[in-house]
């Protein structure tokens, strides 16, 4: 058993999400219920506010991400778009969002407790960790309203379901059932609605009390290895194991499994 860092709960009271951060984890949650978590302006904003308290503050080790209501969230509120300037509105708000998750060095987990389209959808799969509700589906809305996939679908799709898969999800923009996504390899698990924010909470504490350090090199070399050959990747992993071994958590690690004890990491 690890221990769980020792974090005050705080909270940050915004208008469209919830942020809290307790015990290593910040949870942010998506709040417009009403409209399905849909992004606003206002939303990218306050979400950009969160992002950077969570990659600044090294006492938080984990993000969770979920919504409110029975979706995670719709995608672009298509009542608050600017037709004359979705290239701006992706460059400002879209783009930054997946690389600020992506290139997060720390676990990022999804709990995707309905609804994710669009957008949305892509979000969750730029997580780390997806786990869906039974109820939760994916939808690229984009080929209904004329749009292409944005929020990196085109990036990460292929990736996690493959090329024909993406492909026909794409055009079809065909809802895929939370257990569809999880026999396709695009999420991590499935569990019951009532057990989604109880199993989302549970995982991010134990990760945030794991060496995130080494977590964090381990997500770039999995990222990373899309693009480069195999005696790059050998070479990176060579470099990220060095420095992984150089953290206190490596020696904490060796040290509490020889001495048969819980360790007890502390992210460096
Ligand atoms: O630069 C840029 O800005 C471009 C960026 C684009 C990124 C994108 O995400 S484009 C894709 C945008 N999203 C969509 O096209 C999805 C639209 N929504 C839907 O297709 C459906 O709502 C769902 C399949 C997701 C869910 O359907 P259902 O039947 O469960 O719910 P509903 O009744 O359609 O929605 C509930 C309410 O949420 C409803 O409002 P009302 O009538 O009760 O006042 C609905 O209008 C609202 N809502 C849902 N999605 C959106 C939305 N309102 C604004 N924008 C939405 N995307």
């Amino acid at each position: 058993m690890s221990t769980e860092p020792k974090t005050p709960a705080t909270s940050v009271s915004h208008e469209t999400i919830d942020f809290t951060v307790d015990a290593g984890v910040a949870t942010l949650t998506l709040r417009r219920p009403d409209k399905l978590n849909a992004f606003t302006e206002q939303m990218h904003a306050e979400i950009r506010d969160a992002m950077s308290t969570v990659a600044t503050e090294t006492d938080i080790r984990c993000l969770l991400l979920t919504g409110t209501g029975k979706g995670f969230c719709a995608g672009q509120d298509l009542a608050d778009l600017d037709f004359s300037a979705l290239s701006d509105v992706l460059e400002k708000n879209y783009n930054p969002l997946v690389k600020s998750i992506v290139n997060l060095d720390k676990p990022v987990i999804c709990a995707v407790n309905g609804v994710a389209a669009g957008a949305g959808a892509n979000l969750a799969l730029a997580c780390d960790i997806v786990i869906a509700a039974r109820s939760a589906s994916f939808i690229q809305a984009f080929s209904k309203i004329g749009l292409v996939p944005d929020a990196g679908g085109t990036w990460t799709l292929p990736r996690v379901v493959g090329a024909p898969r993406a492909m026909a999800l794409a055009m079809l923009g065909e809802k895929v059932s939370a257990e569809k996504a999880a026999d396709w390899g695009m999420i991590w698990e499935v569990v019951d609605d009532q057990d989604l924010a109880t199993h989302a909470n549970a995982l991010a504490t134990h990760l945030a009390a794991q060496p995130t350090a080494a977590l964090a090199l381990t997500k770039k070399l999995l990222r990373e290895s899309f693009s480069r050959s195999l005696d790059d990747q050998l070479a990176l992993e060579r470099d990220f194991q060095t420095a992984a071994s150089h953290t206190a958590d490596f020696r904490e690690g060796v040290d509490a499994f020889l001495n048969k004890r819980a360790p007890h990491f502390i992210g460096r």
